[in-house]
C-alpha cells in the first residue's frame, strides 16, 4: 500500500488514566474484562466512513475547508482506492475493531443505475481485499438514499414508483456488499422517508410504501441467509420537516402494524434522540423495555442550536446513563458504538481526526467502566427494586398477569379497606449516588 496521510501516526496504545500523551486511551484497554467479557467485546468501536473519509467541511454558509488527496480532480475508481487506503490505515492508528459505510462513501456513482452498480461492486472486491490484512471488520453497511436530486421526495416513500424500484435494486445490492463483507447489521436510515409539507403528501400511501420495502428487505436478508440485524434508524427530522420513524417508539408502532418487530431493532443516535425531545438514555431504555435495541450512533448535538451537529462526544453524564441503559437492555450484541460523529470545519488536519476519535472512545470506555461499576456495586438498583417491591407479592402479581378483572380488583380494595401512602422518589439521593461514580 502506498503512503496516506495516516501514515506517519504511531497506533494509538492505551496508557492508563495518568497519561499525559493526548494521542493515547486514558480509559479504553479494549483487553479489560469487565462483566464477563473484555471492553472491546462490549462496545465494538466503528469508523463512520461517511464523516470520517468524504465530509468535506462545506455548509450552507461556505464551501470545502477539508482537502483530501482523494478529493482531487481524477480518474474516480482510482481516487475511491486512495481513500480506502487511507481509511485503513486510519482504522490501524485507531485499532479500530469495525468501520460503517454508506454505497455513496466507497465508491462513485454514474449516470446508470447498472454503472453505479459496476462500481459498487468493484469497490467492494477491492475492501475485502485490505480486509484479509485488516484487523478491522464490517459493523454496519447501508445505502444512500438520499442525498441525489431522484431521491428528493423520498426513496421508499416516493410518489414514483420507478424511485421506489431503484432505491430497491440500491438496497438489494448494498445488502449483498454487507454480506460478502461481514458485516454483522444492514442499517436503513430514512433520510427523506417523510415529508416537507402535508400540504402535497398522500400520508396512508407514504406509509404503506415504507412497510411494503422493509418487508422486501426482510424476506431478501432470509433469501440470501443474511445472518446479521436489520436495523432502522429513528431520526424526527433533517433533512425533511417530519420523518417517519420519528423515534424509537414510533418505529415500534410501525414495525407492529407491518408485523415486523421481531425482525428489525433500532440503531439509535444520541443527536437524533434530542432533535425528538428525548435523552439518548431515554432512546435507549425506550428500545430496550419493547425488545427492539440493536445498536448505537454515538455523537452529541448542539443544544444551543437545535440541530443535527454531529460533534464528537464529551460529556460523561449523559453518556454514562446510555450505557448504564445500554447493559440493561441486555447489551449491544450484534450492534456496536458507530461515530457518526464529524469535526467542525476548521479541523482539517488529519491529527484533528484522530483526536476527536480518541476523546469518544475514551469517553464511552470510562462511561461504560462506570455503568457497569454502578451495577455490580449494587446500591443504585436496590434503590430502583425497594421501590417497586410492592410487585413482588402474590395478589400484585396476580393483578399484572391480569388474572383479576377491573370489578374483581376494585370489591378486593374496598373489602380491604387499602389506603396506599406516598414514598419517597429519592430522586436527590440518585442524583448525589452518581454524581459520586461518575467524577470520582
Ligand atoms: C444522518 C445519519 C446517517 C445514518 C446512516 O443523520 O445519522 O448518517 O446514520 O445513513
Ligand atoms: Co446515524
Amino acid at each position: 500500500m502506498s503512503e496516506t496521510i495516516f501514515s506517519h501516526f504511531p497506533a494509538v496504545k492505551f496508557e492508563g488514566p495518568s497519561s499525559t500523551n493526548p494521542l493515547a486511551y486514558r480509559y479504553y484497554d479494549p483487553a479489560c474484562v469487565v462483566l464477563g467479557k473484555p471492553l472491546s467485546e462490549h462496545l465494538r468501536f466503528a469508523v463512520a466512513y461517511w464523516h470520517s473519509f468524504a465530509m468535506t467541511g462545506s455548509d450552507p454558509f461556505g464551501g470545502p475547508t477539508i482537502d483530501r488527496p482523494w478529493m482531487a480532480p481524477g480518474d474516480p475508481l482510482t481516487l475511491a482506492k486512495l481513500k480506502a487506503d487511507a481509511a485503513f490505515d486510519f482504522f490501524r492508528v485507531l485499532g479500530s475493531p469495525f468501520f460503517c459505510f454508506h454505497d455513496a462513501d466507497i465508491a462513485p456513482a454514474e449516470p446508470t443505475l447498472a454503472g453505479t452498480l459496476k462500481n459498487l461492486h468493484t469497490m467492494v472486491d477491492y475492501l475485502a481485499e485490505k480486509m484479509t490484512s485488516s484487523q478491522t471488520k464490517l459493523l454496519w453497511g447501508t445505502a444512500n438514499l438520499f442525498s441525489h436530486p431522484r431521491f428528493m421526495a423520498g426513496a421508499a416513500t416516493n410518489p414514483d414508483p420507478e424511485v421506489f424500484a431503484w432505491s430497491a435494486a440500491t438496497v438489494k445490492h448494498c445488502m449483498d456488499a454487507t454480506q460478502q463483507l461481514g458485516g454483522s447489521n444492514y442499517v436503513l436510515w430514512g433520510g427523506r422517508e417523510g415529508y416537507e409539507t402535508l400540504l402535497n403528501t398522500d400520508m396512508k400511501q407514504e406509509l404503506e410504501q415504507m412497510g411494503r420495502f422493509l418487508s422486501l428487505v426482510v424476506d431478501y436478508k432470509h433469501k440470501i441467509g443474511f445472518k446479521g440485524q436489520i436495523l432502522v434508524e429513528p431520526k424526527p427530522k433533517e433533512p425533511t420537516s417530519h420523518q417517519y420513524d420519528f423515534d424509537a417508539a414510533t418505529v415500534y408502532g410501525f414495525l407492529k402494524r407491518f408485523g415486523l418487530e421481531k425482525e428489525v431493532k433500532v440503531n439509535l443516535e444520541a443527536n437524533h434522540a434530542t432533535l425528538a425531545g428525548h435523552s439518548f438514555e431515554h432512546e435507549i431504555a425506550t428500545a430496550g423495555a419493547l425488545g427492539i435495541f440493536g445498536s448505537l450512533d454515538i455523537n452529541r448535538g448542539d443544544m444551543l442550536l437545535g440541530w443535527d451537529t454531529d460533534q464528537f462526544p464529551n460529556d460523561l453524564w449523559t453518556m454514562t446513563m446510555a450505557m448504564y441503559q445500554v447493559i440493561k437492555a441486555g447489551g449491544l450484541g450484534l450492534g456496536g458504538c458507530n461515530f457518526d460523529a464529524k469535526v467542525r470545519r476548521q479541523s482539517f488536519m488529519p491529527e484533528d481526526l484522530i483526536h476527536a476519535h480518541v476523546g469518544g472512545i475514551d469517553l464511552c470506555a470510562r462511561a461504560f467502566l462506570t455503568a457497569a461499576h454502578l451495577i455490580e456495586e449494587g446500591e443504585y438498583d436496590s434503590i430502583i427494586a425497594e421501590r417497586y417491591a410492592g410487585w413482588k407479592t402474590t395478589e400484585a402479581q396476580a393483578m399484572l398477569a391480569g388474572k383479576l378483572s377491573l370489578d374483581e380488583i376494585a370489591a378486593k380494595a374496598e373489602k380491604d379497606a387499602i389506603a396506599p401512602k406516598p414514598k419517597s422518589g429519592k430522586q436527590e439521593r440518585i442524583e448525589n449516588l452518581l454524581v459520586r461514580k461518575i467524577y470520582s
